[in-house]
């Protein structure tokens, strides 16, 4: 298992070239496998698979989802010993993004089962939970949900407050309380379920456990919920009053459950990601189809250097996009131990191309796209909930920056205090000062671009290096305040997904090139071009804005309107 993370070291400047070069691949067999797989869920879609008659019916039909089961949909990752198809992260990801480029109430289904419903128990169930799960949520006889948010903890998930108590005789935990938004909530048989625990023995603090909770006694549903999109999907409150649940399904460490749903969570960011990549794909098809077919002024639309500006700009992001979740996966797959940051610039960076595609898509479309007869409003809606749910894109900027300048912090706090011990402190300090000459004063620089693809390098190598300036800077100026400087975060946050994105698509065009050769390998080439030259300018914003923004005024503002309670201003 490996421990480093790229992204982490570009907060300190270096660029570890070595764990996105080269751009990841299947291996052969699966790589077959997975084709057969994606084809035969393309056939089940487009036959059976009716998004109109979901949407208005808010509910994926019995008998959609228990052919989806017999496809073996409910168990793309559960290993073949337990019943599943045993597949990688990438071709789970796979599989998913083209349901997604199908449906996404049937992708939220299957995601919400697999990619964190069951997932607690496949990264970190004993032998004897796998045994016992496993084989029925593989094969869909069972079926999960992933059971966090309540109605005072959402994006502060630690505030939850469900409480399990362990009973007098210590054979089972006790649950009260409720969750809320619980996705597949209306059916599901097994919960993963998140609860603060008291006293856990001598010495042992309070905390949050991770448990597995299966429907019965006590555990009772709400009705679904009524949304704005993925209407096909059910969501609801789940309650649980004085539920017993035996002491053999808490999951992982009692008291460690807050790293057990983080953990989950940054594996299934991923799953969103292909979702938001399938959907995208579906978008540009449908977008270039009206390109093609309607005509205005004596020409097709497609003709229009405002539509053209469009198109390429939606191909470009969703080449990125595709890029970075699956070099992301890849990393998985490649037993690397820490992607959080990775997985949560996937699912930010997915969800906002996504919802930017599907925008300009209905746009293009014109008033056709704002009818109900036609896809594009219905994917609008559907695409909408990316943004919000496993995290808000807000709350996942934060945790970007923070999390990414951890480390320099920690660092920074370590050479403070050698210099006030030198004699001790002095091999830490020798290597603070050689790192700072390769990286600040000299500059990291990539060496396994192709040189076609050596202008978009330099904006990585530049900006990897005005990240790690302005990391020491702020964290300089702010210490431990850092944590209230939302602004500032946001921009770090910004510039640390272009970034990554920036690296992917590098990476990808460079295998590609080497590959196919420069005229096999032309789109390759353009689309990475394309989202540099959007990047550069967004990249140069963010580096600016750090310095030179009026982040105070607009703080003064929104504080002040509060007082107003709205706005106050009128012509009367
Ligand atoms: S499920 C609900 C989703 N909810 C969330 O995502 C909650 C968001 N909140 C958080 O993630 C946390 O509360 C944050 C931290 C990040 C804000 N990996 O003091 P702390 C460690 C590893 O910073 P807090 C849903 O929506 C940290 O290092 N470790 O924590 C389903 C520290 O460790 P240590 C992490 O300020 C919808 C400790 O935790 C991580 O309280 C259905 C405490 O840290 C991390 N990420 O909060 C979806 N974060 O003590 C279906 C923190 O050792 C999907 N830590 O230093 C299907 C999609 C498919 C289709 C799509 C169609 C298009």
């Amino acid at each position: 298992m490996r421990e480093d993370s790229f992204m982490r070291g570009l907060f300190f400047g270096v660029i570890p070239e070595e764990l996105v070069f080269p751009f990841p691949e299947l291996a052969k067999d699966e790589a077959e496998n997975v084709r057969l797989m994606v084809e035969s869920t393309r056939r089940f879609c487009e036959d059976k698979v009716d998004s109109r008659t979901i949407d208005a019916s808010h509910q994926i039909p019995y008998e959609v989802l228990e052919e989806a089961k017999s496809l073996g949909l409910f168990g793309l990752q559960i290993p073949e010993a337990h019943g599943g198809l045993g597949l990688s992260a990438s071709a789970y990801s796979r599989v998913m993004q083209e349901v997604a480029s199908h449906d996404s109430a049937m992708a939220v289904t299957l995601g919400a089962h697999q990619s964190i419903g069951l997932k607690a128990i496949l990264l970190f169930g004993t032998e004897a939970q796998k045994a016992r799960y496993l084989p029925e949520l593989a094969t869909g006889a069972k079926v999960a949900a992933f059971a966090l948010t309540e109605p005072g903890a959402g994006s502060d998930a630690a505030a939850i407050e469900t409480r399990a108590e362990l009973a007098a005789d210590g054979s089972h935990f006790v649950l009260n309380g409720s969750k809320i938004w619980i996705t597949n909530g209306g059916y599901a048989d097994v919960f993963t379920v998140f609860a603060r625990t008291t006293e856990l023995g001598e010495g042992k603090k309070p905390g949050i456990t991770a448990f597995i909770v299966e429907r019965g006694e006590g555990l009772r549903t709400g009705t679904n919920e009524e949304k704005l999109g993925i209407c096909g999907s059910s969501t609801t409150t789940v309650y649980f009053d004085d539920v017993k649940v035996p002491v053999e399904n808490v999951i992982g460490e009692p008291g460690r459950g807050f790293k057990v749903a983080m953990g989950v969570l940054n594996n299934g960011r991923l799953g969103l990601a292909a979702g938001c990549v399938g959907s995208s794909k579906t978008l540009l098809r449908l977008a270039i189809e009206r390109c093609n077919e309607r005509r205005a002024f004596n020409r097709t639309i497609g003709e229009f250097g405002l539509i053209k500006d469009k198109i390429a700009g939606m191909l470009a992001r969703t080449y990125a996009l595709e890029s970075m979740t699956y070099l992301t996966t890849g990393l998985i797959d490649a037993d690397v131990a820490e992607y959080s940051l990775e997985s949560a610039i996937c699912k930010v960076f997915g969800s906002e191309s996504l919802w930017w595609v599907v925008n300009e898509t209905l746009q293009i479309a014109a008033g056709i796209g704002y009818m109900k007869e036609y896809p594009y409003e219905r994917m609008l809606r559907d695409a909408r909930i990316n943004l919000i749910f496993e995290g808000t894109n807000e709350i996942l900027r934060c945790f970007i920056a923070l999390s990414g300048m951890q480390g320099p912090g920690k660092e920074l706090a370590e050479v403070a205090k050698a210099m006030r011990e030198p004699i001790k402190g002095f091999g830490l300090l020798a290597d603070f000062a050689a790192r700072k000459v390769k990286t600040v004063l000299g500059q990291e620089r990539l060496t396994r671009v192709h040189p076609m693809l050596s202008r978009e390098a330099v904006l990585l190598e530049d900006h990897v290096a005005h990240l790690a300036r302005q990391v020491e800077n702020k964290l300089r100026k702010h210490g431990r305040d850092i944590a209230e400087r939302q602004f500032v975060q946001r921009r770090i946050a910004d510039i640390a997904i272009d970034l990554y994105a920036l690296a992917a698509c590098l990476s990808r065009a460079t295998q590609a090139i080497e590959r196919h050769g420069t005229e096999g390998a032309w789109r390759h080439v353009e689309y990475t071009r394309v989202f540099a030259s959007d990047a550069r300018e967004r990249l140069a914003r963010n580096v600016t804005g750090l310095d030179d923004n009026d982040d105070e005024l607009r703080k003064d503002v929104a504080t002040r309107s509060y007082a107003d309670h709205g706005y106050a201003l009128d012509v009367l």
